[in-house]
Formats: C-alpha cells, sequence, structure tokens
C-alpha cells in the first residue's frame, strides 16, 4: 500500500494525534493514519494512484495543525 510521509508542528499530546489522523482518514483514499508524537512524523496510507498533497495539508490546518515537510 502506497504510503506518504508527514511532518506536523504542533502536536503535543494524545489529543493532537488523534486530531490528525481522524481529519486526514476523513479524505478519500485515505486508509489508515499513524501519527508520531516524538517525532512528529505522520505516515499516511492510502489506496489510488496517487494522493493530492494539498488536501492532506488543508486537512491537517483545518485541525489546528500544520505540516511543515
Ligand atoms: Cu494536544
Amino acid at each position: 500500500m502506497p504510503k506518504l510521509e508527514l511532518k506536523v508542528e504542533g502536536m503535543a499530546c494524545s489529543h493532537c494525534k488523534r486530531a490528525v489522523e481522524e481529519a486526514l482518514k476523513t479524505l478519500e483514499g485515505v486508509t489508515s493514519v499513524e501519527a508520531d508524537l516524538d517525532s512528529g512524523k505522520v505516515y499516511v496510507f492510502y489506496e489510488g494512484d496517487e494522493m493530492d498533497l494539498n488536501s492532506l495539508k488543508e486537512a491537517v490546518k483545518s485541525a489546528g495543525y500544520e505540516v511543515v515537510e
């Protein structure tokens, strides 16, 4: 399964982690999301040809966090 790796700023606790994961999971094509609080890395697993990076960024932003990479 294809995977994208994002670096997200602002996640401080398990609530942040869940907020980011849930926001990304609502996107079309996304099958699962795993956020790591320590590193700020968020792994997005998806199906289909390509995932639109901008919609991922928007979803993270609307949850109140920022994709920095
Ligand atoms: Cu938090």
